[in-house]
């Protein structure tokens, strides 16, 4: 089943047919068997036609309060592309040791208001000078800390302010824009297939500069063990967003430009796109 949150009502997608929601976004996504529940609201909702309701509204980012998370060198590319990207600094001995250490690393992203939402513009720093995308899925935890749904997530990062310290790394993560979430919270009757792909297109004009896919099986935690650090020692009363690390990093001659797009897929989810600009609010 998938979730649209909109500019108005909640849509629901269940078996080609779409139901409107009359509900509060974070309640009802923090119900404990979310699927179950989901599926008592296809008997009491009104059907409509898709073409119509998605005409009326606006899909948004499906999220309302909750705080978004990432997880980081999780895939062999990423603690790769990092060694690399920090060997002046001297820091890439961590990148190396995080990738085989018990606990995992885990930052904080973004607050909602921070988060595009399919179709809206995601920002690069005017201070960097390496940009990337990173596509990563993520997972929606409710409050219980149970693992209820899947989103497709971006989390943008600046290459060369990360790279010239780890320290830097907020900075790197987090500014206006730099998330992206959607198109849909995907809620499966189990857990997400195992091989679901992961793939990113990147098109500058009309060409396509950046194209590669991976099975988020190459991952080398598991999504319970990342979720459970998490809620370690701390509780979230909305539930939270948590990437789960890119497996896709872009040649090292590659940084993103303004106007390009950037087009990220996993299979059973959907499709995330969003255009790259400066913030035209930026003070750099
Ligand atoms: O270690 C820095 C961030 C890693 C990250 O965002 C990723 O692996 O996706
Ligand atoms: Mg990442």
């Amino acid at each position: 089943m998938k979730l649209y949150k909109t500019t108005g009502e909640i849509f629901l997608e269940h078996e080609d047919k779409f139901y409107l929601l009359h509900e509060d976004w974070d309640k009802l996504i923090n119900h404990s068997d979310l699927y179950s529940w989901l599926l008592t609201k296809t008997d009491q909702s009104v059907e409509m036609d898709e073409e119509s309701l998605l005409k009326q509204k606006t899909v948004v980012a499906p999220i309302g309060g909750q705080e978004v998370w990432a997880a980081g060198v999780t895939y062999m590319r990423s603690r790769e592309a990092r060694m690399e990207e920090s060997k002046d600094s001297g820091g890439a001995n961590f990148y190396d040791k995080v990738y085989e250490a018990d606990r995992p690393e885990l930052f904080f992203k973004s607050l909602p208001h921070r988060v595009a939402g399919p179709g809206q513009d995601v920002y690069i720093r005017k201070d960097s000078t390496w940009n990337v995308p990173e596509p990563e899925l993520a997972l929606f935890i409710n409050k219980l800390g149970q693992i209820q749904g899947y989103t497709v997530g971006n989390d943008m990062s600046s290459r060369s302010i990360e790279g010239e310290n780890p320290l830097y790394l907020p900075q790197a993560k987090t500014y206006e824009r730099s998330a992206a979430l959607g198109p849909c919270l995907y809620v499966p009757e189990a857990k997400i297939h195992p091989e679901a792909l992961i793939t990113m297109c990147i098109f500058r004009k009309d060409e396509m500069v950046y194209k590669d896919s991976v099975s988020i099986s190459r991952m080398k935690r598991t999504h319970t063990e990342l979720a459970g650090f998490l809620f370690r020692e701390m509780d979230f009363a909305m539930g939270v967003f948590l990437m789960t690390g890119t497996c896709l990093v872009p040649p090292n001659e590659f940084t993103l430009n303004e106007e390009d797009r950037v087009d990220i897929s996993i299979q059973g989810i959907g499709h995330l796109i969003n255009r790259v600009v400066f913030n035209p609010g930026s003070r750099s």
